[in-house]
């Protein structure tokens, strides 16, 4: 939604960090309709995003993607602890594609109409 923003942080050289946790889902919608339209998924699938280290490198923006696994290990290998650090002290834009799994859900949440005292802290 926020694309054209990257022509601005990239004229700028602003050392902004962007991380995009990418889920292939508009994933809070998503996530309401399996849990409560039984997984009746309308509108929310991205499986077709484009590619976004692509996107930013069309801006002239240092991108680059991690996958699933290189965070499944803690704390993380070296290489990938390197990389992070990289991209954390960076005095350029930078971005990274955090690939996750399509379903991992957030919690926790409050399911319409609950109250506050109801809310969810993982699947039933
Ligand atoms: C302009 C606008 N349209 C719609 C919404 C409603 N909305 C809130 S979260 C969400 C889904 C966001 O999906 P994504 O950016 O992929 O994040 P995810 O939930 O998957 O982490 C939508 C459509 C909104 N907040 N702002
Ligand atoms: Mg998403």
């Amino acid at each position: 939604m926020n694309i054209q923003e990257l022509a601005t942080v990239r004229r700028l050289a602003l050392p902004i960090k962007i991380v995009i946790v990418d889920n292939k889902y508009l994933g809070m919608v998503r996530q309401w309709q399996q849990l409560f339209y039984n997984r009746n998924y309308a509108e929310t699938d991205l499986s077709d995003n484009p590619d976004f280290v692509d996107i930013a490198k069309a801006y002239k923006i240092h991108a680059w993607r991690l996958g699933e696994d290189a965070l499944r290990q803690w704390p993380v290998s070296q290489e990938t602890g390197d990389a992070l650090e990289r991209f954390l002290k960076s005095p350029e834009p930078e971005l990274l594609v955090f690939d996750c799994h399509p379903e991992a859900n957030v919690f926790p949440m409050v399911p319409a109409g609950a109250a506050l005292s109801e809310l969810m802290l993982e699947e039933d």
